[in-house]
């Protein structure tokens, strides 16, 4: 039993001097104004600092194989590091490959996941269209605890879906009550612009960029939505990083559709002169899709998340180490893409969003957890401090301040893209089902302490198609 005590707790829906009692099952036993220390209970000291729902991360690529290689961190590595930012759970993706089936390659994600020392779910990829493919999502909805699905639009000839495809997929997650989740950027005209791109003899990461500008994103957000509104059903963008992204998600919400959207930390923070300069290896860190934007994109991504048109924060954690970056040395198009961050997310978000007034400490809360926990069914499980939650807290320090480095995280990758960055707000003490595991920069994580998290499916208001 662990007693937090003397903290201002704060959710998505308001902020209030309390105490917390966690049982000895990993859930919330109590909270109260006062709560008297039973006998034989450890005493965490909140004085002084906001206790909040343990982060969700909603979109990481542990150990993912991925172009060629296999992203570095691993279930437990990557979710330690987690804790040490104060995220408790994530939901990752299962991405299986043409010959295997839906339901084999959950059991082998499964597998790998073990040794998670935080929760995890996973979203499943859907990558074609047939007839297994539609007995297998009921399976995973109905007995695997799957309640989304994913999409890419980009990746051409590797986990690009098609449109006919993503329809049967979408129509098939809404009658089972799961949700589809979709990366947009239109892949066939990423694919040609590279090509053009390499034959003019751009090969550097600077053309990176230039091969996904805005518009292939913006293209893309506006059909996937178009497509869910044909059928009526919900649909949840993630990693969105562009105005034209925020304008299509804002004005299908004004017309009543069911879309939700997610934004990176790094989005808000990066800008596409990561990719100029002559230190390639540098440049080669920071790409990943989508890649970094001219700097006006920034402010719509703000403005979403302040007006509420954008629900989440996620990192799309996927480390690559230099060796592996390099694979890409004479083709941009070879670069493994993905950038780490799954440490430093909530402080990254705390120092631009909270600190600056753009957003409150109860957005903060829904942005990072509350939200997430809602879309994909896991509410009031995780993301609020309700009696009975599962005990994932962070106990937070909104004045504190740390120097992001490589040679401090616990992330498995040997850089980071925030290096040197001071930033205020920092997760002093992390709690895990009830477990101190991450205390004031001694972290406890315990490999294969995660436990899965199976998410129910949700009957949804399918509203009336276009
Ligand atoms: N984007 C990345 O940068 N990495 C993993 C997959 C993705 O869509
Ligand atoms: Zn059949
Ligand atoms: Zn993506
Ligand atoms: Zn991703």
């Amino acid at each position: 039993m662990l007693h937090v005590k003397g903290g201002t707790l704060v959710t998505a829906e308001g902020s209030k001097r309390a105490d917390i009692l966690c049982g000895a099952d990993g859930k919330i036993a109590h909270v109260a104004t006062t709560i008297e220390t039973p006998t034989g209970c450890d005493v965490v000291d909140a004085a002084g600092l906001l206790v909040m729902p343990g982060g969700i991360d909603p979109h990481t690529h542990m150990e993912m194989p991925f172009m060629g290689t296999i992203a570095s961190d691993d279930f437990y590595t990557g979710t330690a590091a987690g804790l040490a930012g104060g995220t408790t759970s994530i939901i990752d993706f299962v991405i299986p490959d043409s010959r295997t089936s839906l339901v084999d390659a959950w059991q082998a994600w499964r597998q790998k996941a073990q040794k998670s020392a935080a929760d995890y779910g996973f979203h499943v990829a859907i990558t074609h269209w047939n007839d297994q493919i539609y007995h297998d999502m009921k399976t995973l909805v109905e007995e695997c605890g799957v309640n989304s699905f994913k999409h890419f639009m980009a990746y051409k000839n590797a986990l690009m879906v098609e449109d006919e495809a993503f329809l049967h997929s979408m129509r098939r997650a809404a009658e089972l009550g799961a949700i589809c989740t979709v990366h947009a950027e239109n892949g066939d005209a990423v694919a040609y612009l590279q090509q053009d791109l390499l034959s003019e003899g751009r090969t550097g990461p600077e053309a990176h960029p230039v091969s996904r500008p805005a518009a292939v994103e913006g293209e893309a957000a506006h059909r996937a939505i178009t497509l869910a509104g044909l059928l009526g059903v919900p649909i949840y963008i993630v990693h969105v990083s562009t105005q034209e992204g925020v304008q299509a998600i804002s004005e299908a919400r004004l017309r009543g559709q069911e879309v939700y959207g997610e934004v990176l930390p790094q989005h808000l923070v990066f800008d596409e002169s990561v990719y100029e300069g002559s230190d390639w290896l540098k440049a080669a860190q920071y790409v990943m899709s989508p890649p970094f934007r001219p700097k006006h994109h920034q402010a719509a991504l703000w403005g979403g998340m302040m007006s509420g048109q954008l629900q989440t924060t996620a990192t799309d954690h996927c480390c690559f180490c230099a060796p592996q970056k390099e694979m890409g040395k004479t083709d941009f198009t070879r670069i493994p893409n993905g950038t780490p961050g799954i440490e430093d997310r909530m402080s990254v978000l705390w120092h631009y969003g909270v600190k600056t007034g753009k957003l409150t400490p109860e957005q903060f809360v829904a942005l990072t957890s509350t939200n997430t926990a809602q879309i994909f069914n896991m509410y009031p499980q995780k993301g609020s401090l309700a009696i009975g939650a599962d005990a994932d807290i962070v106990l937070w320090d909104a004045d504190a301040e740390r120097t992001i480095s490589a040679q401090t995280h616990h992330q498995n990758v040997d850089y980071n893209i925030y290096e040197g960055m001071t930033v205020t707000g920092v997760a002093k003490k992390t709690i895990s089902k009830g477990h101190l595991v991450w205390d004031e920069g001694d972290l406890r994580a315990v490999r294969g302490a995660g436990q899965y998290i199976a998410r129910q499916p949700k009957r949804r208001n399918v509203r009336k198609p276009l």
